[in-house]
């Protein structure tokens, strides 16, 4: 099998300065300059690599076709190429705009993600308030490719940018009482359609980790991906990314952070409970209710292919769950 060590987790690993990630932003908006990025972070777009990549060994078309030798396509630690820009930022799970993955993008073209505060409180002895500018500027951005395997059975490979959560955990100091983190999105019912008065879901989104979990050097806090500030249907400006778990359990555009003692409630935990429990690791051994989660359809691959336990990430996160039930503990 894959045996991996956690350096090797980010092959294409990259820090960013905030200086330079705005760069790359403002690069990506303009369409014409994607080409002309060369470099570690050339590969803005991969549907962009792919296409130049497919060419490989054929004379350059034009002068602004990349040379071949500076290409790379991003890759996760199995070999797995990420998931075309595009299709991550328009095929989506965000159920405060609709429940229509293919409607999400144009819905949420006008949301507004700056300003943007997120509180840290709770159980924690320095509480705060941080800007998102603030975020981005205090921890280094950096690239992480990682699979997405949302509960309904498909997956993603996606090269978010952000930093580590017990980065910002350590600031805040958690206090010895604290066992679990409680995240929040924002509830905006004027920029979320799905968020009127006869909405059955009980906004505003919410999630939760145990504090181990959160402390976890995979567990990201994310501003970003492929180089470019976060697109607004994958969660801008600030989502949690959290690989070895099912997706939902990977909240969007988060307002709020606190550190508590109990387990806390969650939205999909208190909608339906059977299906969607605490944990939410994923396992292919043990099936939703309603369906088996031994596969999954890779976005944009043909068939379907295994589930791996833990998403492919048993090595690094197993140790969290010793002498647990996963099955009980699901
Ligand atoms: N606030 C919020 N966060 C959310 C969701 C949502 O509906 N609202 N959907 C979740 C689900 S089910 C998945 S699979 C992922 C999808 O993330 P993506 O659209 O960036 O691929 O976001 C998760 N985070
Ligand atoms: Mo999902």
């Amino acid at each position: 099998m894959h045996r991996i060590r956690p350096s090797e987790i980010t092959p294409e690993h990259v820090y960013l300065s905030r200086r330079r990630f705005m760069r790359l932003g403002a690069l990506a908006l303009g369409s014409a300059a994607m080409t002309a990025c060369g470099g570690q972070l050339g590969e803005t777009l991969s549907r962009r690599t792919e296409t130049t990549n497919a060419s490989a060994g054929a004379p350059a078309e034009s002068a602004t076709t990349v040379p071949t030798s500076t290409i790379q396509i991003k890759r996760d630690e199995f070999g797995d190429p990420a998931t075309p820009f595009e299709t991550i930022a328009t095929y989506n799970n965000y159920y405060e705009f609709t429940e229509n993955k293919e409607g999400v993008a144009r819905l949420a073209a006008g949301f507004k993600a700056e300003p943007w505060t997120v509180t840290v409180g709770g159980l924690v002895s320095n509480p705060r308030t941080y800007d998102i500018d603030d975020l981005r500027r205090k921890f280094d951005q950096e690239e992480r490719i990682y699979r997405l395997r949302c509960v309904e059975g498909w997956s993603m490979v996606i090269p978010w940018i952000g930093f580590p959560l017990h980065k910002l955990l350590k600031e805040v100091q958690p206090k010895a009482e604290a066992r679990y983190v409680r995240f929040e999105s924002l509830l905006d019912p004027g920029q979320y359609p799905n968020q009127g008065p006869l909405s059955l879901y009980p906004w505003p989104y919410s999630e939760g980790l145990r504090l181990d979990e959160a402390m976890h050097d995979l567990t990201l806090m994310v501003t970003g991906l492929y180089g470019k500030p976060l697109p607004n249907a994958n969660g801008a400006p600030l989502r949690l990314a959290v690989p070895w778990k099912y997706g939902f359990k990977s909240i969007k555009a988060i307002v709020k952070i606190e550190l508590v003692a109990e387990q806390p409630k969650t939205l999909w935990n208190t909608l339906a409970p059977h299906e969607y429990g605490f944990y939410s690791n994923v396992n292919p051994q043990r099936p939703h209710p309603r369906w088996s989660q031994a596969s999954e359809r890779r976005i944009g691959e043909p068939g379907r292919r295994p589930t791996l336990m833990f998403n492919g990430y048993e090595e690094q996160v197993a140790s969290l769950y010793a002498g647990m039930d996963l099955q009980a503990n699901y």
